[in-house]
């Protein structure tokens, strides 16, 4: 063969062997047999041995490729990837109907889809080849995951379009793939995972793809981020439209179009949920009109156009070993029961919250006890009630220790709570807890920093407080346990990355009381500095929409303590930024345009048909920052009925007005 006829040979068997794949992978209706497949892959590889400048990108031997990575790149995703909201009964579900039909005014048709669980991914192409592959992350940045999601054979190398388009779907590993996985695990004397949920979480945070590839992971795909295509105008076209391109769609969905029909096939799933070959812990309802989408728009976190139907919590029976007790960052200190394990919904259970003593009085249990647990997706199990029947008498009832399990202070009620907390500042546990919640995801999201390496780097008293944090160097982790040269490295240069976090990020990570992740965005947006915040006054606090008194108390009271000016000045001195650097959310599907990008936006006069909150989440949603009070700063005053001294500053300073209408013409002319 000459060199033309050997790169023409090339090319049709990789046609060929991608096409048999996706009979095989993504169709389930192989054409060949296998071993037919096996024999033309074996003549590829040996052509590809002598010729490899012959190679091509697409060539299904290069699934697997390269060296294992050092870490994972972040990538921002282009659109946000948002998450959904709940419903867990009938009634929340006509609900959901009734607040789409309100907001629509006309007919709607519902596409029903089964929700995997496994873990959110993207896939983008570009000029029809596989780019780039990425988990959701907290749903602004993610991980890149290229190299792993190229080892997922339903994952298309090349699409027949030509035109950007990102793909969104869910990435799971299939009940028999988990069970033997396990197996193997057991065998070797490695942990075992909980479910194929951690299973295939665990499998694409491989840095070595050639793992990856032997997890036998899967994929649905079912949304999509940047769209590039013709405007397919229903999601269920966009659905068929993929599965033409050869993407691997789940087949199950469903067009419906009435809310009964939506519970009827909620109902069917609930029922036969475990015939399937995967796990799902769902039904996803979506409206199926595209442009009905973007009227119904979003909330801050959420489409108002779709919902996550969450199958009820299975019981199961088992018995309590032991209560064991944990301090938490703020003091409380929390019983948990310590379970004989229990297999419920695809993983073991060997734990149940207790929450506090009110409780375990209340349900009376006792150590020996046969209970009945509950457990519902992710949450931890929680004890139903006690079987008293199945009683001995050799039960013990459990007392709640009188003084901490860290640090042996005595443990108090405040303000006629029922926790009992550890009130001792310097308290270990406490602190340990403090630095696991600073790096945690929603606030600086350190990565490779979890609870063991931070447990470690206490213990060695390499980290007593948040500032030790940026005060390491490589060369103390290299002695940690599991610790190589490279995720020295990796953390050194995630814990610099994590200095340039927005303003919100530090103000959740402090841990200030009664400030969680929402409070932190809008006291950083409001604010815009850490100094500025540090000297609000209470009744500058309390005036801010959403900010309660309780907050106001709490956020007054912290940053009045020395040790706190002196952390933030460490802070500070040490690279940390202190500044917001803005919202960078979207809603706009196809153009990525925000219509409030970089706007200071005033709210003010009763608004007729939105709430305040309401208006706030739309502007915040789509890239615009609200705030109290108008200064030269503000970009927009939004009046509604009644606007007074805010309104007359506006026209002083000639500031740009809206009514209520106007505002509402921006809600519809967002696209999705
Ligand atoms: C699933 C699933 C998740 C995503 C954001 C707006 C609509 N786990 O199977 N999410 C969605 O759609 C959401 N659909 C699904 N099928």
């Amino acid at each position: 063969m000459d060199k033309q006829e050997v790169r023409q040979k090339i090319e049709s068997l990789v046609d060929r062997l991608n096409k048999y794949a996706h009979e095989y992978y993504v169709l389930d209706t192989p054409s060949v047999p296998d071993a037919e497949y096996d024999k033309l892959f074996n003549e590829l590889v040996q052509l590809e041995g002598e010729h490899p400048d012959l190679v091509l990108e697409h060539s299904p031997t290069k699934r697997v490729g390269g060296e294992p990575l050092e870490g994972f790149e972040k990538v921002e995703h282009e659109i946000p990837m948002l998450s959904l909201g709940n419903a867990f009964d009938e009634q929340d579900l006509r609900d959901f109907h009734r607040r789409v039909t309100n907001g629509l005014n006309e007919e709607v048709v519902y596409i029903c889809e089964l929700k995997i669980d496994g873990l959110a991914i993207a896939l983008t192409y570009e000029a029809g080849q596989f780019v780039l592959g990425s988990t959701r992350g907290d749903g602004r940045v993610g991980e890149n995951i290229t190299s792993n999601l190229r080892t997922v054979r339903s994952v298309p190398l090349t699409i027949p379009e030509k035109r950007k388009v990102e793909v969104r779907g869910e990435a799971y590993m299939p009940h028999e793939s988990f069970v033997k996985l396990n197996e193997l695990r057991e065998k070797n004397g490695e942990m075992l995972f909980a479910n194929p949920r951690n299973a295939a979480a665990g499998s694409l945070r491989q840095l070595d793809p050639r793992i990856a590839a032997t997890r036998n992971l899967d994929l649905f795909l079912f949304g999509y981020g940047v769209w590039e295509l013709d405007d397919i105008p229903t999601h269920s076209e966009r659905l068929t439209y993929l599965t033409d391109l050869g993407f691997k769609i789940n087949k199950e969905w469903k067009k419906c179009h009435s809310i009964e029909e939506v519970i009827e096939y909620v109902t069917y799933w609930t029922e036969n949920r475990r015939s399937l070959s995967y796990e799902i812990d769902g039904i996803v309802i979506k409206v199926d009109d595209l442009s009905q989408q973007k009227k119904l728009g979003f909330t801050a976190r959420t489409p108002r156009w779709a919902i996550a139907y969450k199958f009820p919590a299975t019981e199961a029976v088992t018995t309590i070993e032991d209560v064991e007790l944990s301090v938490g960052r703020t003091g409380v200190v929390t019983p948990t029961a310590i379970l004989k394990p229990v297999f419920i919904d695809g993983s073991t259970v060997g734990r149940a919250t207790l929450h506090n003593a009110d409780q375990i009085r209340a349900l009376d249990i006792r150590i020996g006890d046969t209970i009945i647990i509950k457990k519902a997706g992710d949450i931890i199990p929680k004890v139903v009630r006690v079987i008293k029947e199945e009683r001995s008498g050799d039960e013990e009832p459990y007392e709640m220790p009188t003084h901490c399990p860290a640090c042996d202070s005595e443990l108090v009620h405040l303000d006629d709570e029922v926790a009992l907390r550890c009130m001792n500042p310097n308290c270990p546990a406490q602190l340990k807890e403090g630095l696991i919640h600073f790096v945690s995801r929603d606030a600086m999201n350190i990565d490779g920093l979890g609870e063991k390496v931070i447990e470690q780097l206490f213990r060695e008293q390499l980290v007593n407080s948040i500032d030790d944090i940026y005060r390491l160097e490589k060369e103390q982790l290299l002695p940690l346990e599991r610790m190589g040269e490279k995720s020295a490295t990796n953390l050194i240069q995630a814990i610099e990355t994590s200095k340039n976090n927005s303003l919100e990020k530090l103000i959740f990570g402090l841990g200030i009381r009664h400030i969680g992740a929402k409070a932190a965005q809008i006291l950083a947006g409001e604010f815009e500095t850490m100094e500025s915040l540090q000297q609000a006054t209470y009744d500058k606090l309390v005036s801010i929409d959403e900010i309660g008194e309780k907050m106001a108390d709490a956020v007054v009271h912290y940053f009045a303590l020395e040790k706190v000016s002196t952390l933030l000045n460490d802070l500070r001195e040490l690279g940390v930024n202190m500044t917001y650097l803005g919202n960078r959310r979207t809603t706009d599907e196809t153009s990525g345009e925000l219509i409030f990008a970089n706007k200071t936006v005033v709210l003010t006069g009763k608004l007729e048909k939105l709430t305040r909150r309401e208006a706030k989440e739309f502007i915040e949603a789509n890239g615009g920052k609200v705030t109290g009070s108008v200064s030269k700063n503000t970009d927009l005053v939004i009046a509604g009925e009644a606007a007074g001294s805010k309104y007359d500053q506006a026209k002083k300073l000639e500031i740009t007005i809206w009514d209520e209408s106007q505002l509402e013409e921006a809600i519809k002319g967002v696209s999705t």
